[in-house]
């Protein structure tokens, strides 16, 4: 049984070799993109059982996808396999430092579609927890509509959702991100956000968006500051955690990383205090290696790492 439901898009991911521009790079690495898939795969590895929801294409590019998620011990029960459209790919280059080139092939893809009737209700069944981002509702109508519905039944199963904005401005204009992303904010119990995107999405400072949103009723909402630390307010108090400094190979997947570590640890039951912890750990050891997801470390490399990082004296 899925502790954790997660919808999105996942793509077959070409990563350039490290440090070479993308127009200039020869060879790449063969993984997996998309920001639900991420934390699938690491609250998975942290121990928790995952169900991904999503649709890939009949071709080889939606094979590898479900063969790496499988692999990972991701429940695929409910993925589902669309003989008409692409997967999703996307080609980028990987820098410690530098912006990260990204290019997109999912305009259309098989992701971007889903059924009038999906999802049904025994989408959810036996979750405790339904991890969204606003990356799914800005693909298509189709996929505006499943988050819709997907939220829907998580308020009527009492299922706890985390939403984390996730802004990729290739997927729209601010206009959009806002129309679109804004109004699901407050659907959240967790909310896992940049300072720049609360911004971004709601027209306010950040701190004046934290405060309407708690006022709204979400439980929990972190904010990851531009200086690297993340703050966590909830009706007890609220705590901010420093980023550990490690040194960055490839910085994409960070905020996933975090979302899996922070996420792991409400599901057991552990405070706002050790969620930072543990999610800054979890982002630390990611962020050290090339593609999104290589790095997401197990329960046991996390709490090595995480005690290293409190002896070290941070
Ligand atoms: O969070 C990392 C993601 O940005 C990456 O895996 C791709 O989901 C993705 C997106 O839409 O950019």
């Amino acid at each position: 049984v899925a502790e954790v439901v997660t919808y999105g898009e996942c793509m077959l991911l070409m990563v350039a070799e490290p440090g070479v521009p993308l127009a200039r790079a020869r060879s790449f690495r063969r993984s997996v993109a998309g920001a639900e898939g991420n934390v699938a795969i690491g609250l998975s590895r942290l121990g928790h059982a995952v169900r991904w929801l999503g649709r890939v294409g009949a071709d080889p590019a939606g094979e590898a996808v479900l063969t790496d998620l499988r692999a990972e011990g991701v429940d695929l029960s409910h993925a589902q396999i669309d003989e008409r459209y692409p997967t999703g790919v996307l080609i980028r280059d990987s820098h410690p430092a530098r912006a990260i080139d990204v290019q997109y092939h999912r305009a259309g893809s098989a992701a971007c579609h889903a059924p009038g009737d999906w999802p049904g209700p025994g989408t959810l069944d036996g979750a405790r927890l339904l991890h969204l981002t606003g990356i799914t509702p800005m693909l298509s109508e189709d996929t505006r509509r499943a988050t819709g519905r997907l939220l829907e039944l998580a308020r009527e199963r009492g299922v706890t959702v985390s939403f984390d904005p996730n802004v990729r401005r290739k997927l729209g204009d601010a206009g959009r991100w806002r129309e679109v992303v804004g109004p699901l904010l407050r659907r959240a119990d967790i909310l896992l956000a940049g300072a720049e995107e609360l911004e971004l999405l709601t027209g306010r400072r950040a701190a004046e968006a934290v405060a309407d949103l708690r006022a709204d009723g979400v439980g929990t909402v972190v904010v990851k500051n531009p200086d690297r630390s993340a703050t966590a307010v909830t009706a007890e108090g609220s705590w901010n955690r420093p980023a550990f400094d490690v040194p960055v190979v490839d910085p994409v997947g960070a905020g996933d990383a975090f979302a899996a570590g922070f996420l792991s640890a409400t599901l057991r039951g552990l405070g706002p205090e050790r969620a930072l912890a543990e999610g800054a750990t979890v982002a630390a050891l990611t962020i050290q290696s090339v593609t999104d997801a290589e790095g997401l470390p197990s329960a046991s490399q996390r709490d090595r790492a995480l005690a290293a990082f409190i002896d070290g004296g941070e």
